[in-house]
């Protein structure tokens, strides 16, 4: 077996080119070129890679040790490093030789830009984030082509957000700026960029009072508590405790979704994919006997849930209106959040997300406040997760025998709904 083999072998090398031995690369059997076509623009560089396919050694970067020809330097050029910079329009075609092999890349250079285009525009950035913008340009021959790291950037007010060279956005402080780019025969495009922050309202403890501090100073930060009625206020906040609403609509899992905004005008809808929401105003034990052993009230008698699912919306709306609206701050607080599932989420204007979880636990039957005041962003709702798993008889708290974390709610505070901008 070893004979046939070294008999393969020098017959191999005799037939790859023995008599020239001193050459490294003397074996290369197929030279390949990556890419095999490309398009840039006038200006643009291009590096190419050539690999030798080797009798024994298999696969090696010959870049550097190939010979690279370019079929017209006056459409573009290249260098000893396989690196093509384009220099006229029209295609070409690019060469790489090694030991008596060739192989080639075909290279079409387009000029003038005849539009550009910033993505995303419109993005909203907390500050100390960067999001990079992609410029993207169409030629005179329909060609298009990602010109970010071609272009010029700049932005038109560096304490909002800055921009380096390649378009990556950085926001420094909260407003909107306006991002530009700039090709080289000065065409131009715009991005709008929107710069936020957040304050966020985080506290646990084992009763109302563990919270209460932080609760007010959530209050105290949105400004005075505005009357229950149709009218829209400038600034101020809502509160729904649901504490008043009617026996009726108590204890049953058809209470009125639009409750806070047609019959208590409060500028809130909510929505759920459960089967209903449930005011109750004994702890949910008529769902499970078990339940008010870990679910205490943070304003008495009565809490909140969704049935069928854990997790629901609460959508912004000019009160008394169908005229969607938005809220820059809303806060919660949560009953017995044991683990670190329960969380809110916010959709910002454009389609991006903002988390936060209820982290600050607040032991086996406690109650957790979360509120998030935004600076320079608003949201049309927010999605409230509150535990693990639907209220349910069969299904126990995690702390009283159960495998899920069971969340209810109680009091909603946010800001005022505004027109929607
Ligand atoms: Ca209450
Ligand atoms: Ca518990
Ligand atoms: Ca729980």
């Amino acid at each position: 077996m070893r004979k046939y083999f070294m008999l393969l072998l020098a017959l191999a090398l005799l037939s790859s080119g023995c008599s020239n031995p001193g050459n490294p690369f003397f074996n290369v059997q197929v030279l390949s070129v990556a890419p095999t076509s490309a398009t840039i623009a006038r200006g643009q560089t291009l590096q190419l890679t050539a690999t030798g396919t080797l009798f024994q050694d298999g696969r090696e970067d010959v870049t550097a040790s190939a010979e690279w020809l370019s079929s017209n330097v006056n459409v573009a050029t290249v260098s000893a490093t396989g690196l093509v910079t384009g220099v006229g329009v029209g295609p070409v075609t690019i060469t790489a030789r090694l030991n008596g092999r060739e192989a080639f890349c075909e290279v079409t250079v387009v000029s003038a830009v005849t539009a550009l285009a910033l993505t995303p525009d419109g993005g909203f950035l907390r500050v100390g984030t960067t999001e990079t913008l992609a410029a993207t340009a169409t030629f005179d021959d329909g060609a298009v082509l990602d010109l970010s790291d071609q272009v010029d950037w700049s932005t038109a007010d560096a304490t909002v957000a800055t921009v380096n060279d390649v378009g990556a956005v950085t926001a420094v402080g909260v407003g909107q700026t306006v991002i530009t780019a700039v090709a080289e025969n000065g065409t131009a495009a715009r991005a709008t960029v929107n710069v936020f922050e957040v304050t966020i309202f985080s506290a646990g403890g084992a009763n109302a009072a563990a919270i209460q501090p932080t609760v007010d100073a959530f209050r105290a930060a949105l400004g005075p508590l505005n009357p229950n009625t149709a009218q829209v206020f400038p600034t101020g906040r809502r509160e729904i405790n649901w504490d008043g609403v009617p026996a009726a609509q108590t204890n049953t899992n058809a209470f009125p979704a639009n409750f806070f905004n047609v019959t208590s005008p409060r500028g809130v809808v909510f929505a759920t994919l459960g089967e209903g929401f449930r005011v109750s105003d004994n702890a949910y034990g008529d769902v499970n006997a078990t339940y008010p052993t870990q679910f205490q009230t943070f304003s008495p008698g009565k809490l909140f849930a969704t049935r069928g699912a854990s997790r629901f919306e609460t959508e912004f709306f000019l009160p008394a209106t169908t005229t969607p609206a938005v809220s820059s701050a809303f806060g919660a607080v949560f009953c017995d959040p044991d683990r670190n599932t329960s969380s809110l989420l916010f959709v910002l204007p454009d389609g991006s997300t903002f988390t936060p979880t209820v982290t600050a636990l607040p032991g086996a039957q406690g109650l957790a406040f979360l509120g998030v005041q935004f600076q320079g962003a608003s949201c049309r709702g927010v999605t409230l997760v509150t535990g693990e798993a639907p209220l349910s008889g069969a299904d126990n708290d995690v702390t009283n025998g159960g495998v899920n974390d069971m969340v209810v709610v109680d009091d909603f505070i946010y800001a005022e709904p505004q027109p929607a901008p």
